[in-house]
């Protein structure tokens, strides 16, 4: 497998579930972060853990990345050691609600779309370039079940987890004469704080996860790591990962 050692990794959604495994499982690799979220007391904390229990160099923003123009200005900002980003891990996401699509809360809409779809896009826009003229780069996708199959009460977050398919395929086929990789990562139920910003509230959430072993979030991290550190001609397309009791993104098995 090939090392990520000193290579500068960037995570968005980096202050909670599948982004803030990826800064560990990274970390302890012996990568440099840069971390992204909005809450900036969690990620001066994780900072904080990281330089603690692997000495991590890292560089922290905090941003909501619906700014696009923030997005796009970002690698100009970035302190020169933190520059030549090599893996963009683009994991910030939620959904919203579980309105049918008739009934769809028209500001959600534009939240959802704006964070999973034209945030990935912008993001992809702010620092491939700098890998096609480095000659390496890895853009890390994080898609879903809900990319490959759509749901009642998902019209929104499936229609945008699609389009992170759709953009992450098109993406490997513009670069395919680079050796820039593309890959998509497409979990199914994984415990996080994802269902509670989608309910509204931790006691709705629990009952998502509750009589089902669900993936964690250092499950994915693990995947996503794992295609990180392939050797430079292996190129992972996609992970779809489910828990073992579950089958689709509605197909769960509550067996204790
Ligand atoms: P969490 O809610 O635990 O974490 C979401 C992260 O995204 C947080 O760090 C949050 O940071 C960040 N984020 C959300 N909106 C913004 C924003 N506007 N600007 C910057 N950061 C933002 O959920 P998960 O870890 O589960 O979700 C990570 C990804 O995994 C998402 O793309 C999700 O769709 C996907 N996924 C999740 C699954 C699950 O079952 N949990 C399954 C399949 C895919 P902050 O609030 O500090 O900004
Ligand atoms: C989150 C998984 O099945 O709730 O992406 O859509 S699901």
């Amino acid at each position: 497998s090939a090392s990520v050692a000193d290579e500068v990794v960037l995570i968005t959604g980096a202050t909670a579930g599948i982004g803030e495994a990826c800064a560990y499982r990274f970390a302890e690799a012996g990568a440099r972060l840069v971390l992204l979220g909005r809450r900036a007391e969690r990620l001066s904390a994780l900072q904080e853990s990281l330089a603690s229990k692997y000495g991590t160099q890292s560089h922290t923003v905090q941003l909501d990345v619906q700014d696009l123009d923030a997005v796009a200005a970002l690698p100009e900002t970035l302190p020169a050691s933190f520059a030549a980003v090599s893996v963009l891990v683009n994991n910030a996401g939620l959904a919203l609600g579980v309105s049918p699509a008739e009934a769809n809360d028209m500001a959600s809409v534009t939240t959802m779309l704006t964070t999973n779809v034209a945030a990935v896009m912008a993001f992809t826009r702010a620092f491939v370039p700098g890998f096609k003229q480095r000659g390496k780069g890895h853009l890390i996708n994080v898609g879903s079940i809900a990319g490959h199959e759509a749901y009642a009460g998902g019209s929104v977050y499936c229609a945008t987890k699609h389009a992170v398919d759709a953009f992450t395929t098109a993406a490997r086929h513009d670069l395919i004469a680079t050796p820039v990789r593309v890959t998509a990562i497409s979990p199914g139920i994984v415990n996080t704080e994802f269902s509670t910003v989608r309910l509204g509230s931790k006691e709705k959430a629990d009952a998502v996860y509750a009589d089902v072993e669900p993936l964690v979030a250092a499950d994915v991290a693990d995947n996503i790591f794992y295609a990180a550190t392939r050797p430079a001609h292996v190129q992972i397309a996609d992970i779809v990962v489910l828990a073992t009791n579950q089958a689709a993104a509605k197909a769960i098995a509550r067996v204790g």
